[in-house]
């Protein structure tokens, strides 16, 4: 489907009634909404939906699926990566449904406590955000050409480490009850040792702003992670995308929206081991059932119903 000629530039909206980014209209997308990165990930949980009544993949990379399970409407849609993607998505979704509104993401992460191992899915109860601050590095970087030499000039990074990077100065809280869902549906299908909780950290980079060790680019974050554990004691994960979700629940002014997330634990940054592929895809099966099962169960009060939902 190609989408038509938008009338407004402030919602960009076809005749048709279709979204420009997204490419959904009215009645295509339900009120509760799997998120996942990875289109390949969706495609695979969604055959755990009882029944897909559409599906839809926008010339801008959004895969959808709107199905049921457990006679309940649920979409899931594959975003992609980082905070740009999940804004559009967030904001047209609610431009498009009626009602209050419920995402939960289901992603992947690296992990920073050591008693986490690779392969347990973490649930985020609570989330910060971390980004490049652009305007220190261009002021670390003017410092450095005007210094004697790179080393000194890193010899006196390393005094003072003022990190180039922004963090937020306080966590956002999940909803409660679709974690406490979510918990119980992931403790029945994969056992309690293998979900854990904590505080995420979404960051702008999978590099930079993650602490790797690449020294490609001017990044100065060696010690970055130690630094944000200091802070938040809570700090367990880091990915690309909770604190957006749970950042534009809280500041949606006209509709309830719940928010929650859970990663699977694939990257161990204490003992930098990295899942296999093989188990990531089980636990994407058993996680994704277990999201399916929460959002089915979470209470919502006003919800899209008639003719126009494709789950009708
Ligand atoms: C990086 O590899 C990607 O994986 C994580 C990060 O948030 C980032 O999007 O989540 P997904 O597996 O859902 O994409
Ligand atoms: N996704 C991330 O953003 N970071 C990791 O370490 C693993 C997955």
């Amino acid at each position: 489907k190609h989408i038509a000629d938008v009338d407004s530039v402030d919602l960009p909206i076809d005749q048709e009634g279709r979204i420009y980014h997204i490419g959904l209209k009215k009645g295509e997308l339900a009120n509760r909404i799997l998120t996942v990165g990875d289109p390949g990930r969706a495609g695979r949980i969604s055959k755990q939906l009882d029944k897909v009544c559409f599906e839809f993949q926008s010339n801008r990379g959004y895969y959808t699926y709107t199905g049921l399970k457990n006679g309940v409407p649920i979409s899931i849609v594959a975003t992609g990566m980082g905070f740009p993607l999940v804004d559009f998505m967030v904001r047209e979704s609610a431009e498009i449904v009626d009602g209050d509104m419920v995402f939960l993401r289901f992603g992947t992460c690296g992990v920073v406590r050591e008693d986490i191992p690779i392969g347990n899915i973490v649930i985020s109860t609570s989330s910060i955000m971390g980004r490049r601050d652009y305007n220190l590095v261009e002021r670390q970087i003017k410092e450095r050409d005007n210094s004697e030499s790179n080393e000194s000039y890193e010899n006196k990074w390393g005094q003072n480490k003022v990190f180039p990077y922004e963090i937020s100065e306080e966590p956002i809280l999940a909803n409660e009850k679709l974690c406490d869902l979510l918990e119980e549906c992931l403790g029945n299908n994969l056992g309690k040792e293998k979900v854990s909780k904590g505080l995420n950290l979404s960051a702008d980079s999978f590099y930079s702003t993650q602490g790797r060790k690449v020294s490609t680019f001017f990044d100065h974050n060696q010690g970055f992670v130690e630094m944000v554990q200091k802070k938040f004691p809570d700090f367990t994960t880091m990915e690309m995308e909770t604190y957006i979700y749970f950042h534009l629940a809280k500041s949606c002014v006209k509709k309830n929206i719940y928010a929650s997330a859970a990663c699977i634990a694939l990257a161990q940054r204490i003992s930098g081991k990295f899942l296999k592929n093989s188990i990531r895809i089980e636990r994407e099966k058993v996680g994704g059932l277990s999201c399916l099962e929460a959002l089915s169960k979470m209470p919502l009060e006003k919800e899209m119903s008639g003719k126009h939902c494709v789950w009708e």
